[in-house]
């Protein structure tokens, strides 16, 4: 079974004013669908990959064909990113984690406060295109992490939570040059249930 491009789990229309109608349909139907295409094109002729999580396969890079690699690592990346990307957001969100995640933020990073503050200079400090990531290690320990282009944190051994995605394509049709501002917007649309489930797996 190839790959297949999620749906989007709410309308074009939800993340709005954050997140613009057209940014989304031209990020889930092109973007995101590209990425997806592109995926199963290049494991074309190695469908012994498909059986595999996408997970599994930006894990161990190593064992992707050489002249297939850099293409499963930027479209697997480019893959996965989305699916975590459209599944952290819904209308009327925002607001702070509880419970155990909650614990674990303060912890590490002081406040809510602080850890947003932080996240931002990493989203900021990505040069050019990428993204940057709340992600957990193997003993669920949480840190920042600003990755280039679509490489992934699975492939550094980490588990992402939460990723904002600083590609232009992701903001620049709303925001242009204002990548400051969209990262401040993001935190209105974070289903932090969700980010709390993947801490807790
Ligand atoms: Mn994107």
């Amino acid at each position: 079974m190839a790959f297949e491009l999620p749906k989007l789990p709410y309308d074009y229309n939800a993340l709005e004013p954050y997140m613009d109608t057209k940014t989304m349909e031209v990020h889930h139907d092109k973007h995101h669908a590209g990425y997806t295409k592109k995926l199963n094109a290049a494991l074309e002729n190695n469908p012994e990959f498909y059986e595999k999580s996408i997970v599994e396969i930006l894990g161990d890079l190593d064992a992707i064909p050489e002249n297939i690699r850099t293409a499963v690592r930027n479209n697997g990346g480019g893959y996965y990113h989305h699916n975590i990307w459209w599944e952290q957001f819904g209308s009327d969100k925002g607001g702070e984690p509880a419970g155990e995640l909650s614990k674990a933020i303060n912890s590490t990073f002081g406040s809510f406060e602080a850890f947003r503050e932080q996240f931002k200079i990493t989203a900021l400090g990505v040069f050019g295109s990428g993204w940057a990531w709340l992600v957990k290690d193997k003993n669920g320990k949480l840190s920042l992490l600003g990755t280039p282009n679509q490489d992934s944190p699975a492939t550094l051994g980490f588990e992402p939570l939460l990723g904002i995605d600083v590609w232009e394509h992701s903001y620049y049709l709303k925001y242009q040059n204002r990548r400051n501002e969209f990262i401040d917007n993001f935190w209105e649309v974070i289903d932090w249930d969700v980010i709390a489930a993947r801490f807790a797996k």
